[in-house]
C-alpha cells in the first residue's frame, strides 16, 4: 500500500465522510505489515467513540441464491429512504478468485454509483483475527464515516456464513424455493442463527412456489429453539428483479431492532460480540507467543506423531508440552 496517513488525517477524513480516506483506512487495517498493523489498531481505538450508530445486517445464502442482486435492490431501496449504505463482504474464496464482489460491483451497477453507497471487496485473510475480524473493523470504520446501514455479505462457503453472525445485529438468510435444504447446502445451525429468512426470486412461475416455501419455512422455524430475546424469526418472499417484497424485509429488520432495543438485547448482543472478539484475538496471540518458544513446534510435531501411532494418550502428550512452559 502507499504511505499511510497520520491518525488525525484518518480521523478527520472519516469524520467528514471522505470515501477516499475510508478506503485507505480499510486498506491499512488489511495490511500485514507490522508497522501498519500497529497504526491500524491505534486508528480503531481513536475512532471507537464515533462508532456503533448503524444497523449491521449480515446476509448469507448459497451461490446463485441472488445475494448480489438482492443487495442491489435492497440497497437502492434504503438509499431512497435516505440511508447511507456500506456493503462489505466476507469471501474466503476471494484469495483464489480475486474477489467475487469485484465482479459484484458491476452487478451492483446502480448501487455502486450512488454517492450514499460504499461497496468494498473482501479483505484478504490471514492476519490478526482473520477475515471476519477484519470485516468487523471495516464495519467500525464505515460507521465512523457516517454509514448508518452496513450490509455484510458472505458466500455460503466454509465457516464464513456462521461467523458473520458474530459481527452483525441481524442475520438474514436467503433461500430458494423448491431447492430442498440438502441442495441448498444449508446446515441446520444456520437456520437456527437466522433472525429472518427471505425466499428469493419470487417472480414469474416461481412466485407461487416461493409462497408455499414461506409457509414451510415458517413452520420449520417453530421447531427450532427460540431466540433468547424472544424474537421470532420471520419468513418473507421477495423478487429483486421486480423489486417486490424488499420494503417488507427492511420493515422486519426495523421491527427486530426495536424489539431488541426495548428488551435491552441490542447492546447486550454487541457486548457479547466484543467479548468474543477479545477472547478470540487473545487466544490467537497467546498461541503465537507460545509457539515462538524454541523447540516447541518440533516437540508438538513429535508428540502429535506419538499420539497418532497410539504410543501416548492425547492427555499425556499435552501434559508433556505444558510442562515445558
Ligand atoms: N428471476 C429472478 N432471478 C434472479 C433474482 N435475483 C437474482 N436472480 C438471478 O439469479 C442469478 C444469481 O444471482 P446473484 O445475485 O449473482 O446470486 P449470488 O447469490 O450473489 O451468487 P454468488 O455471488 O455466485 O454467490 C443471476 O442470474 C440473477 O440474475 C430475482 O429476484 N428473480
Ligand atoms: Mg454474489
Amino acid at each position: 500500500m502507499s504511505v499511510p496517513l497520520s491518525i488525525s488525517e484518518y480521523v478527520n477524513g472519516l469524520r467528514e465522510g471522505n470515501i477516499a480516506v475510508l478506503s485507505k483506512a480499510i486498506t491499512l487495517i488489511e495490511s500485514k505489515n507490522t508497522t501498519h498493523q500497529a497504526l491500524a489498531q491505534a486508528l480503531i481505538d481513536a475512532i471507537l467513540p464515533m462508532t456503533g450508530n448503524s444497523v449491521r445486517v449480515g446476509i448469507t445464502g448459497v451461490p446463485g441464491v441472488g445475494k448480489s442482486t438482492f443487495i442491489e435492490a435492497f440497497g437502492m431501496y434504503l438509499i431512497g429512504e435516505g440511508k447511507k449504505i456500506a456493503v462489505l463482504a466476507i469471501d474466503p474464496s476471494s484469495n483464489i478468485s480475486k474477489g467475487s464482489i469485484l465482479g459484484d460491483k458491476t452487478r451492483m451497477e446502480q448501487l455502486s454509483i450512488q454517492k450514499n453507497a460504499f461497496i468494498r471487496p473482501s479483505a484478504s485473510g490471514g492476519s490478526l483475527g482473520g477475515l471476519t475480524w477484519k470485516t468487523r473493523e471495516a464495519t467500525l470504520l464505515c460507521e465512523a464515516a457516517g454509514f448508518d446501514t452496513i450490509i455484510i455479505e458472505t458466500v455460503g462457503v466454509g465457516q464464513s456464513e456462521t461467523e458473520v453472525s458474530t459481527i452483525c445485529d441481524f442475520f438474514l438468510l436467503l433461500m430458494l424455493a423448491g431447492a430442498g435444504d440438502e441442495l441448498q447446502g444449508i446446515k441446520r445451525g444456520i437456520m437456527e442463527m437466522a433472525d429472518g429468512i427471505a425466499i428469493t426470486k419470487a417472480d414469474g412461475t416461481n412466485e407461487q412456489k416461493a409462497k408455499s416455501a414461506r409457509a414451510e419455512y415458517a413452520n420449520a422455524l417453530h421447531f427450532l429453539p427460540p431466540h433468547v430475546s424472544g424474537w421470532i424469526p420471520e419468513v418473507k418472499v421477495c423478487s429483486s428483479l421486480n423489486n417486490t417484497g424488499i420494503p417488507e424485509i427492511w420493515q422486519m429488520i426495523e421491527k427486530y431492532v426495536e424489539h431488541q432495543q426495548t428488551k435491552g438485547y441490542f447492546s447486550e448482543k454487541r457486548n457479547e460480540q466484543n467479548n468474543l472478539a477479545f477472547k478470540k484475538i487473545l487466544n490467537e496471540q497467546l498461541q503465537q507467543l507460545l509457539l515462538q518458544k524454541p523447540g516447541l513446534t518440533t516437540l508438538i510435531r513429535e508428540l502429535e506423531e506419538a499420539v497418532l501411532q497410539g504410543k501416548l494418550s492425547a492427555y499425556s502428550a499435552v501434559k508433556k508440552i505444558t510442562e515445558k512452559l
